[in-house]
């Protein structure tokens, strides 16, 4: 058999989304080499609908990495969010509750469109298709990537890796029984979602609470709108027609007013099960671990992505310090410095799934009255409204984090 080709990198990325994107670019504008291996497609990462919500903290750094021009362009601010339940809206507003802060709604492919095209364009090294990926040598100095392009066996030897290849990657696996501690909760439901070629019926995005469960009304445009709503987690997508699907929604998002929700082909359906996990440390040896390939929260308060951006910035900031003189102690804190974001984070993201949707479980209604106790008191009081907005919009630091 021949030889594997081998070549040496400083930092091995594995996975080219959100999170090893983000660290590729950061780690380029600090004249740190890097080479991004991804299993899929260009096309596939580039379509895959995924993320919508942008915190201000992602938005500040796609501009501080000079990929900011077209989401500042074509990306919607939105300074709140309704929530509505008893067929009856209330708006939560971010930018009065946290010192006029808000979020933008840019998808998460196209944020991996602009980072891609900008790591093509300063011809740093991201390769598509990779098969048979494994890391070997984690706790050495070198460790080691093997895998298959092109037809050729491959090696990349590395100064640290990073696992950025989200929650069904492999770098999580690599590493030895019992050096890692996971935290799993799966959630009775999941979501169903959908992309309409039908401009929004709202300016800002809805959360419902329901009697049939939960619904979202989000969208990506002012020609798309993107919708949610709870279902089984054993649900098939054969068993929804458009029609039953419209009218689900219709029902979920009826408001006690004349406001209606616009149809339009649907252009993308998929069923996305609903689970939060963690791993800890975020470390072994010199395998670094991001975004949702070592944590994964239920998507209604928007913070996966976002989540991811915050890892990678930490894990960028302290290899630029090592790489510079050898001062590791940012690298040493890396994952107790993510870890305090992750578990605030896990505490909103469950808060916000708990209030809004229904638990099938919840024979005596006890679950269900809580929740709408908790629906009106945010509705109701500043504390609990700021509550919800300043960690929605992203808390620029969490406990004692630098
Ligand atoms: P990703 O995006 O999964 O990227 C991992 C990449 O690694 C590749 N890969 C491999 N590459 C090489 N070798 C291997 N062996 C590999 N195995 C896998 C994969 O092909 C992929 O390209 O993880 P990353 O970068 O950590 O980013 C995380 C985000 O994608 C995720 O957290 C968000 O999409 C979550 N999320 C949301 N986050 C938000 O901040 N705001 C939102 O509004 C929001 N809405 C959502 C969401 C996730 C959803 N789904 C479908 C899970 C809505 C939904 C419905
Ligand atoms: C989305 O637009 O895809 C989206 C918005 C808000 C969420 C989750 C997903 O909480």
């Amino acid at each position: 058999m021949a030889e594997p080709s081998s070549r040496r990198t400083q930092v091995g990325i594995v996975g080219a989304g959100p999170a090893g994107l983000v660290l590729g670019r950061l780690l380029d504008l600090q004249g740190i080499d890097s080479v991004i291996l991804e299993a899929r497609s260009r096309e596939y990462v580039e379509k895959r609908v995924r993320a919508g919500v942008l915190e201000q903290g992602t938005v500040d750094l796609m501009q501080e990495m000079g990929v900011g021009d077209r989401m500042l362009a074509e990306g919607l601010v939105h300074h709140g969010i309704h929530l509505r339940f008893d067929r009856r809206d209330h708006h939560i507003a971010f930018d009065e509750l946290t010192d006029g802060r808000g979020i933008t709604i840019y998808g998460q492919q196209e944020v991996v469109k602009d980072l891609i095209a900008a790591r093509l364009e300063a011809d740093a090294p991201l390769h598509f298709e990779v098969e048979e990926v494994s890391l070997a040598d984690l706790d050495s100095e070198q460790p080691l990537i093997r895998y298959r392009h092109e037809g050729e066996q491959r090696e990349l030897r590395c100064d640290v890796i990073a696992g950025c290849d989200g929650f069904h990657g492999v770098c999580r696996e690599t590493v030895p029984e019992g050096a890692l501690r996971f935290h799993v909760r799966d959630y009775p439901f999941a979501w169903f979602g959908v992309l309409a070629e039908a401009p929004p019926s709202t300016e800002e995005l809805i959360y419902c609470s329901s009697e049939r469960g939960f619904a979202l009304h989000s969208m990506r445009s002012p020609q798309l709108s993107r919708l949610y709503f709870q279902c089984d987690p054993d649900e098939k997508l054969e068993d929804w027609p458009d029609e039953r699907i419209w009218e689900e929604l219709h029902t979920r998002l009826e408001r006690e007013d004349d406001w209606s929700l616009t149809e339009g082909p649907l252009v993308e359906k998929g069923i996305t099960p609903m689970r939060a996990f963690v791993a800890e440390p975020m470390q072994y040896g010199r395998l670094y671990l991001a975004g949702d390939a070592v944590h994964i929260v239920p998507p209604t308060g928007a913070k996966g992505l976002n989540l991811a951006v915050s890892d990678v910035r930490v894990l960028a900031e302290a290899l630029g310090r090592w790489f510079e003189g050898g001062d590791d102690s940012l690298l040493e804190s890396y994952s107790d410095v993510c870890l305090r974001r992750v578990w605030r984070t896990q505490h909103f993201s469950w808060w916000m799934t708990w209030m809004l949707h229904r638990f099938p479980d919840d024979e005596d209604g006890f679950q269900a009255k809580l929740s709408r106790a908790q629906l009106e008191y945010v509705c109701s009081s500043k504390a609990a409204a700021t509550t919800l907005a300043e960690n929605y919009v992203g808390l620029s630091q969490v406990g004692s984090e630098a």
